[in-house]
């Protein structure tokens, strides 16, 4: 699909591991870096791409939405089909290393949003903790911007950790459609307003 001279295409390296190789260590991502196939980087700060630094849930590179300094955050645009539901399944853990404890990612796409939060007591740069979280959000263009931002105040080093981002279409069957609730619920009561008047 091409949007203004810019060609989008299908949700892509949501495990980050085509790009730079940041080895046992990190690369630090200015905010508008495209390094990372795919994705774009943003915000107020800098955004890190981890190698086996931690240990991360998918392969060997993952994100750390506070670089050095953040806050940050990572995007990408994909096609996506108009009025289509889309599950976005992603991994969160948090950088265990510095504050503050509580990290907070917002998740935004088609005009939705969905803040979310993890706790990273108890857990080490070894044992960090991924946990699988959802989003879902409903295309309304057919290009969609999917954004992970850091919500830590202030700076700091320490973000939300990301990694195994996977879209899918949700099946149409799996989706109530209002509307045929809607006409049943007419019907059922035209029918009783029907054996009403009968009886
Ligand atoms: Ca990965």
């Amino acid at each position: 699909v091409s949007v203004g001279g810019l060609v989008a295409g299908p949700f892509t390296n949501g495990s980050f591991e085509v790009g730079p190789d940041p080895g046992a260590s990190f690369i630090i991502l200015a905010s508008g870096d495209t390094s990372v196939t795919g994705w774009e980087t943003f915000g107020m700060g800098t955004t890190d791409l981890v190698g086996t630094l931690w240990v991360n849930s998918d392969g060997v590179k993952g994100i750390d939405l506070d670089g050095t300094p953040g806050p940050g955050g990572i995007k990408q645009t994909f096609d996506t089909m108009i009025g289509t539901m889309y599950s976005v399944l992603f991994d969160l853990a948090g950088n265990p290393a510095g504050a503050p404890t509580i990290k907070e990612v917002e998740v935004s796409a088609a005009g939705a949003s969905s803040i979310y939060t993890f706790d990273v007591t108890g857990n080490s740069l070894a044992s960090m903790g991924w946990v699988t979280k959802e989003f879902k959000f409903v295309a309304t263009a057919t290009t969609t911007t999917l954004a992970f931002q850091s919500l830590t105040k202030g700076g700091g080093d320490w973000g939300a950790a990301l990694d195994n981002v996977r879209v899918s279409a949700v099946p149409v069957g799996a989706i109530p459609e209002p509307s045929a609730f809607v006409l049943a619920g007419a019907g059922l009561a035209a029918l009783v307003a029907y054996r009403r008047r009968r009886a």
